[in-house]
């Protein structure tokens, strides 16, 4: 986090981060263990209610008003929405278990949000806090500066990037689409809509449903499938 983009920011002032580490907050006599067996029996360890609840805390004696975020194959899956949602709150507590999960009581207790990053398992939420911290840090204003901007941004219209270029103009034997050198900004920009939606219809027609496409983009999605299903069998 302290590099890049968002190190940046945090050099800047306008993002700050810190860590408590739970084992700092285990009971005396288990020096740093926090990890128990699981009632019921069954293989794996879990995380006990108290370090957990005394570290959260700890965090929140701090920042009183801030959502307790559990990192969890079971919550909610994390998506660009969540993320501008989650971007206009002023603190946000990321928990991190590990083993086979944390004491179901102090969930109760402290937990406001339950997210996952996706249907796999890791060995614990940290990756996955990380996913989510530097996704809602660049839609904070003042961390993209014009040079890495979002205006133009992925996924707020449940659309694909179109491609870029840069120099050299030729490379490999491959040259950059012509249009792009033509200086022509309208058909640019029609050209680089029309991108996007064929991508997306080739690698994600599931996002289709939810964009918003102009009368003259559902004619150039209807026109794409002939024009794909014509050439197949042809290549060869
Ligand atoms: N998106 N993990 C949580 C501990 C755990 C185990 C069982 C609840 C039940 C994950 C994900 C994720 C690994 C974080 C297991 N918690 N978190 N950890 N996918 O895989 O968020």
């Amino acid at each position: 986090m302290n590099t890049s983009i968002t190190g940046r920011a945090i050099a800047g002032g306008i993002l700050s981060l810190s860590t408590v580490n739970i084992r700092d907050f285990a009971e005396e006599k288990r020096k740093g263990r926090v990890d128990d067996y699981p009632y019921g029996g069954g293989a794996g360890m879990v995380m006990q209610a108290e370090p957990v609840y005394r570290a959260i805390c700890a965090v929140k004696a701090e920042r009183p008003a801030a959502r307790v975020i559990y990192l969890d194959p079971q919550g909610k899956v994390f998506d660009q929405e969540m993320a501008r949602e989650l971007s206009r709150e002023e603190d946000l507590i990321f928990l991190c278990g590990h083993y086979e999960g944390i004491d179901e009581r102090v969930l109760e207790e402290a937990v406001t949000d339950h997210v996952s990053i996706g249907d796999y398992v890791l060995t614990g939420g940290e990756l996955p806090a990380m996913v989510m911290m530097d996704t809602i840090a660049r839609l904070v204003p003042g961390v993209l500066n014009n040079e890495d901007s979002s205006v133009l941004e992925s996924f707020e219209d449940h659309l694909l990037e179109y491609p870029q270029y840069t120099r050299p103009e030729v490379w490999n034997g491959k040259a950059v689409p012509e249009i792009l050198l033509s200086g022509h900004h309208a058909n640019v920009e029609a050209w680089r809509r029309q991108q996007s939606i064929r991508r997306t219809l080739e690698r994600r027609p599931d996002l289709l449903e939810k964009a918003e496409l102009t009368k003259k983009d559902r004619q150039y999605l209807e026109e794409l499938p002939e024009e794909k299903l014509a050439n197949p069998e042809d290549i060869c």
